[in-house]
């Protein structure tokens, strides 16, 4: 298998880069630069494999382009641990995984690209309070859902929880706030086995 990820730590590409440390897959790695001029994820010879120019995409051992974090992560967890064989679990993995995508990724995730990269120049003072405030009730949600819980899905680890602790370990550096359930959730993921830091930013930039 082949993963496209950037040279700059993409919590979304780590995503998939923790899981296959855990599911102990052998991969090879193409890192491209998404803030050259123009994004090396918009150029011709990766539009081909991603239309869309984004990373993460694996490519699978028979040739085919797989983009989306939560599709590659639901992908490699199938028949594994990391998924449940429930009706209602996997359900409830893809509720998350959605959750992530729609409520906590577009605020969380573009907070730490301009708080450690991109700089917030171009938004208003209105767009980044939005970004905060929207980012802050994602993190509060899982606050409450983890309330008597270790897990977000039937109490056991799953790619639920690797969606949502991709960014969400960023979000006390950034100026978040993240309280007594959801930061003793954190420590729980990075207790599992064959956990993996995010990489290191080679700009120096990011200090995770
Ligand atoms: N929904 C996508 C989002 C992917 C995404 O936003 N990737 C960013 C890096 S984290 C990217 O490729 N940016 C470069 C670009 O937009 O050209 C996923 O979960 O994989």
């Amino acid at each position: 298998m082949h993963l496209y990820e950037s040279t700059l730590p993409s919590g979304n590409a780590y995503k998939v880069r923790l899981l296959l440390e855990q599911l102990g897959k052998k991969y090879d790695t193409t890192f491209l630069d998404i803030m050259a001029d123009p994004p090396e994820t918009r150029r011709p010879e990766f539009l081909a494999v991603n239309p869309n120019g984004r990373i993460p995409v694996l490519v699978l051992d028979d040739g085919t382009a797989l983009p989306e974090s939560a599709a590659i992560m639901f992908y490699l967890a199938e028949g594994t641990k990391y998924l449940p064989e429930s009706r209602l679990g996997r359900a409830q993995v893809l509720q998350w995984l959605f959750f992530e995508q729609y409520s906590h990724e577009p605020y969380i995730a573009v907070y730490k690209f301009c708080t450690f990269w991109a700089g917030f120049g171009d938004r208003s003072e209105e767009d980044k309070k939005k970004l905060k405030e929207r980012g802050q009730a994602a993190i509060d949600i899982m606050e409450r859902h983890l309330t008597g819980k270790r897990f977000f899905v039937e109490d056991r680890y799953s790619i639920a929880d690797i969606a949502l602790y991709a960014y969400t370990m960023a979000a006390e550096t950034i100026g978040f706030r993240v309280d007594e359930n959801v930061s003793a959730w954190l420590k729980r993921v990075e207790e599992q086995d064959g956990w993996v830091k995010v990489r290191n930013d080679p700009t120096g930039k990011c200090p995770l």
